[in-house]
This record gives structure tokens, sequence and C-alpha cells, in this order.
């Protein structure tokens, strides 16, 4: 068996005892996609990559794809896992996708109050959470250049 078929959601990670939270690099027309936060209140404002955590028995992608369908209002497609884990609040590590949009078009529906599709010379001009960031900087080597 595979990691994903052994680890369910939000009980413990098999490796680190950490919940899974899941965020999408969502790339689209040589731009990624990053969403600014409207809540809790000490993250509000800072941008983001879209998704969430993990439920129980959910499989990483399948809850990558319920995420943004929640949030943004789209159907996408998990791609690759950029690799690496970033530590979050203490007991929460994140795990990020690329993915690519089947349909629709991302509305801030649900935690969010704006969105931005940027470029790659244009990924600085948002307030990343420093969470994000390395996988940000990861994502920005899946972009044109120019
Ligand atoms: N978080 C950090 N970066 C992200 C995402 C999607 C989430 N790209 C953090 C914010 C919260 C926790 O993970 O502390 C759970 O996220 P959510 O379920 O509130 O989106
Ligand atoms: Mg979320």
């Amino acid at each position: 068996m595979t990691e994903s078929t052994t680890h369910h959601g939000t009980g413990p990670d098999h490796g680190t005892g950490a919940v899974v939270v899941v965020a999408a690099a969502l790339l689209d027309g040589g731009r990624l996609l990053a969403a600014r936060r409207s809540a809790p209140a000490d993250l509000a404002g800072r941008w983001e990559l879209p998704g969430g955590k993990v439920e129980p028995g959910e499989r990483p992608e399948d809850a990558l794809v319920r995420e943004l369908r929640e949030e943004l209002g789209v159907e996408a497609v998990p791609g690759e896992r950029i690799p690496g884990e970033w530590p979050l609040k203490p007991g929460y590590v994140l795990r990020v996708w690329t993915a690519r949009l089947r349909s629709g078009e991302p509305r801030p529906l649900e935690d969010h109050d704006e969105l931005r599709w940027l470029a790659r010379h244009e990924l600085d001009t948002v307030d990343w959470l420093d969470q994000d960031r390395p996988a940000v900087a990861e994502a920005a080597l899946r972009l044109p250049a120019a």
C-alpha cells in the first residue's frame, strides 16, 4: 500500500503525527492563482494557495479537488505533488500539488475576499503567508519566465 491509501485525513499522519492541509498551485494560461484570506483574523489579508484540511478517510488529491470546488466554485484536476512539506500552526503541515482547471472560473466563495492570477514576474506583488512561500517559489519554476 502507498502512503496516500494508508493515511486517513485528520488522523495522525503516519510519518509525523501532523494533520495534513493540502493546497493547490492552480496554473492556467501561464499564471498562478493567489487567494487572499478573509479569516481567521491573524491570517486575513495574507495571500495563499487555496486549499484546506484533509478529512478522515479522504485521499489528499480528493481533498484538493473538494476544497477548490467549495472555495472557488471550480472543477480542478490535480497534477504533480510539489516536493516538500511545510509546518503550519502546531500539529498541521502543508502539502502542495499543482492543479489545472477543468471547468469554471474561480470566484472567492468561501474564506477568501480576492483572487488574482499572477504571472511569474508578479508573484512577489502580494503578501504571501510565510508558510506558502517555499511552495510558491517551486510553483514559479512551472510558469513561463516571460
Ligand atoms: N494554511 C496555510 N496555507 C495554505 C492553506 C490552504 C492553509 N495554503 C493554513 C491556514 C490554517 C490551516 O492551514 O491555519 C487550515 O487551513 P484552512 O482549512 O483554514 O484553509
Ligand atoms: Mg481553506
